[in-house]
């Protein structure tokens, strides 16, 4: 882990997050500068850059930030009403915390 990733300290709880779900593999914390009423992060605990950098190994990882996805969406109520889900990609992606994360939108008014 780079000694200088924003998220690898929210993980390790060495910096404050707005938790909703921690397990062995993922946290999920809410987004400090919301986009939509419902707007969460949904993280792995290992350290990957970017999508550039899932690996072959990561393959079950990253499809269980899907599957905590829709979790997430279902706890916070949106999971009928719908939702977006977004990977930026580096930063012509917008990506700004080189660690990977799912972006969880939701919780407009219908
Ligand atoms: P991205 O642009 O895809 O790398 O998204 C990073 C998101 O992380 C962005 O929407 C703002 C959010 N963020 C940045 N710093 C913090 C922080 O310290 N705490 C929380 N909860 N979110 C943060």
């Amino acid at each position: 882990m780079p000694d200088d990733c924003l998220f690898c300290k929210i993980v390790n709880h060495e910096l404050p997050s707005d938790m909703l779900y921690e397990d062995g593999d993922y946290v999920v914390f809410r987004d400090i500068h919301p986009k939509a009423p419902v707007h969460l992060l949904i993280v792995p605990k290992t350290h990957i850059r970017s999508v550039n950098d899932i690996q072959p190994a990561h393959t079950e990882l990253v499809g269980g930030l899907f599957t905590l996805a829709a979790k997430m969406a279902q706890k916070e109520g949106i999971n009928k009403s719908g939702y977006k889900l977004l990977f930026n990609v580096e930063k012509g992606g917008g990506q700004e915390i080189f660690h990977l994360h799912l972006h969880l939108f939701g919780g407009w008014k219908k």
